[in-house]
């Protein structure tokens, strides 16, 4: 693999700059946190639609974020680091793109302002036009601003493992090499998306791949797991820098959407077989993950892919964790196997590689009995403020 080693030390009175774009999310706040803490000049821009989306579908995290303004001063006064805020739309206003880049001059670029769920991207006609837009037109500019001002910079994009889909051979990072014929050439691997969502990602995967292959930009595309976890070290020094928690059938991921259900008594809904097997990783491993790309950056003209997982789990396996260390807690959980609301193999081949970041020095945080309890004391403890009524899936994959 072909990687540059920065200086991880930043030399005095130079700071590296670092712009976060979906910066006000579950992944970009603990990101920008983080970033900082390490002493980087961090900028974020958000346009805070997921507030809207999460009204929108009455799914408001667990615990209610203060307004990105206020963490930002929060921040400043626990850390005594600034974080620049930039509020606006990176999909319908490419010149607030420019400026931001032209003004920022950003060394590295991570982004995840996407639109992140599968099943808001499934729910109708709209919303899968809605998320194609708004996810691949939104990587375009920020490819376009790239090249204009900033074309040494390196682009960290959050990708998805659900590019793949479940192929009934190996997934390699992003590349694969092909005999066809006599000869052979290295294409990117084969995409089977599940949902509008993850085909936004393939689709941006291929925009960056060609405009790193034109215009010699640097770009490492993180396909990443389900990510589960409530925190990381910069959430945990005051309750209003923690980052949102879903439970809810559209925004909430598999395992926490378990713990929840856990909590309040609902029986857990593992969709159809519960044979889905998918990579996974803690919120604190996202974090570590961004951080070892950034330090590692790719070269010029390198489309670098690397799977961003620790651990592979059926959905099955999940519920029966979930369902133990719950009793540890008192608590009687029930599996509730329900009619699969998508379309997918519930029962299949699944083996990916995650060679790469473990070879930079990723050291994983994996999911104990002990990391469950912590997460369900957690809730527990906003247990009244739990709204079963998003819990049931109602989005189906087959609109009728
Ligand atoms: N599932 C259940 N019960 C539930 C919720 C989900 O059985 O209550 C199953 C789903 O059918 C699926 C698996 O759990 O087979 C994972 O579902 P998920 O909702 O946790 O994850 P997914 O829709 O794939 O999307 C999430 C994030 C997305 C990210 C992706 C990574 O929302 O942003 O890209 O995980 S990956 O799955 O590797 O593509």
């Amino acid at each position: 693999m072909k990687t540059v080693r920065l200086k991880n030390k930043l030399t005095p009175g130079k700071k590296r700059k670092i712009l976060i774009l979906g910066g006000d999310g579950y992944l970009g706040w603990p990101t920008a946190m983080h970033f900082s803490a390490l002493g980087y000049e961090v900028a974020i821009a958000d346009n805070l639609s997921k507030r809207l989306w999460e009204a929108e579908y009455d799914a408001q995290p667990l615990w209610q974020i203060p307004s990105i303004r206020r963490r930002g001063q929060l921040w400043k006064k626990i850390s005594g680091k600034d974080i620049k805020i930039y509020i606006g739309d990176i999909a319908n206003n490419h010149r607030f793109v420019y400026e931001m880049f032209r003004e920022f001059q950003p060394d590295s670029i991570i982004h995840y302002a996407e639109q992140p769920s599968a099943p808001f991207s499934m729910h109708s006609r709209e919303k899968a036009v809605f998320t194609q837009h708004n996810n691949i037109i939104g990587n375009l500019n920020v490819l376009f601003a790239m090249q204009k001002y900033c074309p040494d910079a390196h682009l960290v994009k959050l990708g998805t493992m659900g590019e793949y889909g479940t192929p009934n051979i190996t997934i390699e990072e992003g590349w694969l090499e092909v005999k066809h014929g006599g000869r052979k050439d290295r294409m990117l691997y084969p995409k089977r998306a599940g949902s509008f969502y993850h085909l936004t990602k393939v689709h941006d995967s291929n925009n960056i791949e060609f405009a790193v292959r034109i215009w010699k930009l640097r770009a490492t595309d993180l396909n990443q797991g389900v990510v589960y976890g409530i925190d990381t070290p910069e959430t945990l020094l005051d309750t209003e820098l923690m980052t949102s928690f879903h439970y809810d059938e559209v925004f909430g991921t598999v395992l926490n959407r378990f713990i929840a259900q856990a909590v309040v008594g609902f029986p857990l809904t593992v969709y159809g077989k519960g044979g889905q097997k998918r990579g996974f990783l803690n919120i604190k491993d996202t974090i570590q993950c961004v951080e070892l790309a950034i330090k590692n950056p790719a070269l010029p003209g390198d489309f670098r892919v690397f799977n961003q997982f620790t651990e592979l789990f059926t959905v099955n396996d999940l519920a029966q964790k979930v369902c133990q260390a719950s009793k540890k807690l008192g608590l009687n959980v029930k599996i509730h196997a329900i009619d699969n609301p998508r379309i997918e193999q519930e029962d299949h081949f699944y083996k990916a590689k995650n060679s790469a970041l473990l070879s930079l020095g990723l050291k994983p945080n994996f999911l104990t009995e002990a990391t469950l309890i912590v997460m369900l004391q957690k809730v527990i403890a906003m247990k009244d403020h739990i709204n079963k009524s998003v819990i049931k899936p109602s989005i189906r994959w087959k609109i009728r």
